[in-house]
């Protein structure tokens, strides 16, 4: 197992809920180190650009809507084996099919509105920060 980088988004259901510090403080326990947050709101462009792997996808248009509904936070996460142990954490992207106790089985209300993003891939971890997080700003 070697140290990764994943990228968590408190979507904006989250925010909205004011879910923001419980579900950051399941991921912290569970031995996330945070190297850097902030919110912020995205603009359509942003939104688009960020989940393009989706472009063409009957939900890439309600994605997107939803994503810019409202601030998120992105967060910077590291541990060893991050991508996994942490989209083990979030659960299945419906929460119908998420297991007891993940982070969307407890808080999401259905599939687009999920409550967090996660990596999925060490590789897409390190580019997803990068989106949203210089170098500079990463503690
Ligand atoms: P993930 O977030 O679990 O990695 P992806 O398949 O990468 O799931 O999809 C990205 C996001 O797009 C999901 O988290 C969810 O918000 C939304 N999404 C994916 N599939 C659907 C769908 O079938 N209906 C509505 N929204 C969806
Ligand atoms: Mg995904």
């Amino acid at each position: 197992m070697s140290v990764e980088r994943t990228l968590c988004i408190l979507k904006p259901d989250c925010v909205r809920k004011n879910l923001q510090g419980e579900v950051l403080s399941r991921i912290q326990k569970a031995g996330f180190k945070v190297l850097g947050l902030k919110q912020i709101r995205l603009t359509k462009e942003e939104a688009g650009a960020f989940y393009a792997v989706h472009k063409g996808k009957p939900f890439y248009n309600g994605l997107v809507e939803f994503m810019t509904s409202g601030p998120c936070v992105p967060v910077a996460l590291q541990k060893e084996n991050a991508v996994a142990d942490y989209r083990a954490l979030i659960g299945a992207t419906d929460p119908k099919d998420a297991e007891p106790g993940t982070i969307r089985k407890l808080f999401a209300d259905n599939k687009g509105e999920n409550i967090v993003h996660g990596s999925d891939s060490p590789e897409n971890g390190k580019i997803e920060v990068a989106f949203f997080f210089p170098e500079s700003e990463l503690i």
